[in-house]
């Protein structure tokens, strides 16, 4: 209600809204205001009152208060190398066809494209493998709820040169939280090959270590208020070889991409994953609205959100 009258009057809504974020931030040491967790609260005890979902007896890959409290867990070796060189195949043969990319972000300074992403991943039919049985029934069990995919991604990034990457953030390259985004959001890095430091990996900062940089004075990607050193200090480098598979919760762990050396890159895989009411259908690879890239994050003019 007070949001609502507030939102009529531009400065008392910006002055709400920076209250709200304060307020946030204090209370759960990430970068979500208070009114955006209350309603994710709201919604997580709506899914679980709405549900039939029990958990039952299979095999779980991960406990489920080790994602609670560290906001991630490593899994490597969960799929066969056959597996695994198959998808790379079809992947690399894709992202290196230039029909079948479309730019992930606005262009850089230099006017030039540092990410793509593959324009149908539904063509890749291996990629809906990755939701291992026993990953799904662990994410379910942490989540009290059914799983349910807001989307499926796959992109590569491409080396930045220096002067481009210092001029303005390219592709999710500062530390940063997702914010404002559906309750109960992890997402899944599977690496396509194997990730050197020379191949911009993916860093982390544990649920632990983030609150420690948030008590520090983390300010926000634009101006993070500490020095790099001190943001990469016991950071997770996602340094692993291909198959491997990261569960994260980008909205509390503090996270950020790296520019892969000169001439190298760097395939991905995406999921973000959500609680549901109701269990997944299968053949939902096929269903568009699971795989589609919004008009919004190919608009050159309006980057995505990471
Ligand atoms: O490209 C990456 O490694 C990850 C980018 C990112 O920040 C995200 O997906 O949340």
């Amino acid at each position: 209600m007070l949001r609502q009258l507030a939102s009529r009057v531009p400065f008392v809504d910006g002055a709400v809204h920076r209250f709200d974020a304060v307020l946030g931030r204090r209370r759960y040491l990430d970068s979500d205001t208070l009114s955006h967790h209350r309603w994710c609260e709201g919604e997580f005890e709506r899914i679980r009152r709405e549900t039939d979902y029990r958990a039952g007896a299979n095999v779980q890959l991960f406990r489920a208060e080790d994602l609670r409290d560290q906001g991630y867990v490593l899994l490597p070796d969960l799929f066969p190398s056959e597996f695994v060189e198959r998808l790379q195949l079809a992947v690399t043969e894709a992202l290196d066809d230039p029909r079948r990319i479309i730019p992930r972000q606005k262009p850089a300074a230099d006017g030039n494209q540092y990410s793509w992403y593959l324009a149908d991943v539904a063509s890749i039919p291996d990629a809906a493998r990755l939701l291992h049985p026993g990953l799904v029934s662990a994410l379910e069990a942490y989540y009290g709820a059914y799983l349910r995919i807001n989307s499926l991604k796959c992109w590569r990034n491409l080396h930045i040169p220096d002067e481009v990457a210092e001029v303005s953030e390219v592709y999710s390259d500062r530390w940063h939280f997702d914010t404002n985004r559906a309750a109960g959001l992890i997402k899944l890095f599977y690496l396509v090959h194997d990730v050197t430091s020379e191949d911009g990996p993916f860093h982390l900062q544990a649920r632990p270590r983030t609150r420690e940089l948030l008590r520090m004075g983390y300010g926000d990607r634009r101006n993070p208020r500490l020095s790099r050193e001190t943001l990469g200090e016991g950071a997770i480098t996602l340094v692993a070889p291909a198959g491997t598979v990261m569960l994260a919760n980008t909205t509390t762990c503090l996270h950020r991409s790296s520019s892969p050396g000169p001439g190298r890159y760097r395939d991905l895989i995406q999921f973000q994953l959500l609680p549901w009411t109701v269990p997944l259908e299968p053949g939902w690879l096929d269903d568009p609205h699971f795989t589609r890239i919004s008009a919004r994050e190919t608009r050159p003019w309006d980057p995505p959100a990471s």
